[in-house]
């Protein structure tokens, strides 16, 4: 018999969590199609398939982050004993892009690949729902096609927001645009103080450019208050300038090609005026619901976000969201990824299990990378009460610092626990090297009910630095010195 519709699963979005989420289908045997369209941004800048964190996101930004890495790394060489001579040796932006560019397209290629091996139907398309059951969706050649779906999974994701003021669309750019930029950027004012805004400066910076956060209230905004002034103060002694409480409030281009920036500092009410060769915004993300004619199916929003309950299906029981179009969810990578496959399991495996939110690690990847996994202090001081929680906190000396005499100065960490029993972690956060990959580990073992005496009776990697999690004795409370002695 013809079956009732004519997919199993149709997929809006083929970036982190709708490719996750279909590709997990077809493995028990669900006839899926994924749809996928990149609007091109203000200044024509478009890609292909993955989505935000293979094109435009998470990978693009972690090769800046390295090469910045690498260029700090030349120099520390030197007092290795390595013969380079560091005083001429500056960065190529066409090239990097290029590079990056590359990798981007050979990551394109196996996603394609990949799809075609598992039997995804993939179209390049927009899709747009014609009523709860039917999407719409036009062909390369121009015509206009509908379909049927038993279930609908909405993973369209987010785009860059711009802010509405007098030349933001037509002289600004975003992170959509930078990580393909041809132009050198030059002298840029990136606006917006959210991770996305400082990793951003981190890596201009990084690659030899004057960078300029504009701070409209508070810096990464979310994150544990002590950590992210941290992060600005490593950022400040780097040279990154920042300015405070202020806003833009219109962008002109100058006869010479420059832009002339014109901000209002909230708190003095002072106007004023710069001069930038790029003007990056960083104010946040929106959800991408407009082009989907949610009200054909009935799907409730909120904001410009998709509404879900706990099993990621909307009000209308055959659609779900996955990823940053879900309302009140992080917006992460393997968060899309984990929604999607899970839910994928639970449609054509009968499988009960459900994403868990929790306790979800991340990492702000500035020059001295910040990770941080469950609660920030000012979280577990509301929820459990200030004399309810002890915080270890230390700064410590990452012994390869020493030989190039690195600023140790931000290099902190600090764990987050009940002051009862066996003290359980509630959160735990670390500003130093390679904090990502310090702190994954502890996400599992935080995820296990990971405790302060657990935490001290575990022996030490020597020498590295996530070892200084095992040596935290000096509480907050005590008032002690956090500094080391040597
Ligand atoms: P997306 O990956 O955005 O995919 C959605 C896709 O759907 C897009 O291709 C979109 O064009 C398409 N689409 C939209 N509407 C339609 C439609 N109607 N029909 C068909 N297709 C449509 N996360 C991390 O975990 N780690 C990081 O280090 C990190 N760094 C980041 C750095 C930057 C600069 C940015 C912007 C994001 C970063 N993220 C990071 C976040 C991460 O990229 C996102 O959380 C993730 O990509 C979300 O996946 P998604 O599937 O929800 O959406
Ligand atoms: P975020 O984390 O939402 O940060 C946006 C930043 O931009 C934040 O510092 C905001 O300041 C600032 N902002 C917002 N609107 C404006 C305007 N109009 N003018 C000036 N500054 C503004 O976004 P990201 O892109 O960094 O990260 C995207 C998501 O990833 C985020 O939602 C997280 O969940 C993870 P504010 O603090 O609001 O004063």
């Amino acid at each position: 018999t013809k079956p009732k519709y004519d997919y199993d699963l149709v997929v809006l979005g083929g970036g982190s969590g709708g490719l996750a989420c279909a590709k997990e289908a077809v493995e028990y045997g669900a006839r899926v199609l994924c749809l996928d369209y990149v609007k091109p941004t203000p200044v024509g800048t478009t890609w292909g398939i993955g989505g935000t964190c293979v094109n435009v996101g998470c990978i693009p930004k972690k090769l800046m982050h390295q090469a910045c890495l690498l260029g700090e790394a030349v120099h520390e060489a030197v007092a290795y004993g390595w013969n380079v001579n560091a005083q001429n040796i500056k960065p190529d932006w066409k090239k990097l892009i290029k590079s990056v560019q590359n990798h981007i397209k050979s990551v394109n290629w196996v996603t394609r690949v990949d799809l075609r091996d598992k039997k995804v139907e993939y179209v390049n398309s927009m899709g747009s729902f014609v009523d709860a059951h039917t999407i719409d969706y036009k062909t390369k050649q121009g015509e206009r096609r509908q379909l049927t779906a038993e279930h609908v999974v909405v993973a369209v994701g987010g785009r860059p927001r711009y802010p509405s003021i007098p030349g933001a669309t037509q002289f600004g750019i975003t992170s959509d645009d930078i990580f393909s930029y041809e132009k050198e950027p030059g002298r840029t004012l990136v606006v917006g103080a959210g991770y996305v805004g400082l990793e951003c400066a981190c890596f201009l910076k990084g690659l030899g450019y004057e960078p300029t956060v504009m701070v409209r209230s508070i810096v990464l905004r979310g994150f544990d208050r002590q950590m992210s002034e941290l992060v600005a103060a490593m950022m400040s002694e780097r040279g990154i300038r920042f300015v405070d409480t202020s806003i833009p409030t219109a962008v002109e281009r100058m006869p010479n090609g420059c832009l002339l920036v014109k901000h209002l500092n909230t708190a003095t009410e002072q106007e004023g005026s710069d001069v930038y060769d790029t003007v990056l915004w960083a104010i946040g993300r929106k959800g991408l619901i407009d082009d989907l004619n949610l009200q054909a199916a009935g799907v409730a929003t909120k904001n410009d976000k998709i509404v879900v309950d706990h099993t990621e299906a909307t009000n209308v029981p055959h659609i779900y969201a996955v990823g940053d179009i879900i309302y009140g969810r992080p917006e992460l990578t393997p968060v899309a990824i984990l929604s999607g496959r899970l839910l994928a399991r639970r449609l054509f495996a009968g499988s009960t299990q459900l994403m868990d939110y929790t306790d979800v690690a991340t990492t702000v990847f500035t020059p001295l990378e910040y990770a941080c996994v469950g609660m920030s202090e000012e979280m577990a001081i509301e929820s459990r009460g200030a004399e309810n929680i002890e915080v270890f906190h230390g700064y410590y000396k990452p012994t390869e610092f020493f030989i190039p005499q690195k600023s140790v100065r931000h290099c902190y960490l600090k764990a987050v626990a009940e002051v009862t029993g066996d003290q359980k972690i509630l959160g735990l956060h670390y500003l130093g090297p390679v904090a990502g990959e310090v702190i994954q580990g502890f996400a599992a073992a935080l995820k296990s009910g990971l405790t302060v005496k657990t935490l001290l009776n575990t022996v030490g990697i020597h020498p590295t630095t996530a070892e200084e999690f095992t040596r935290l004795s000096i509480t907050k409370r005590s008032g002690r010195d956090p500094t080391p002695a040597s």
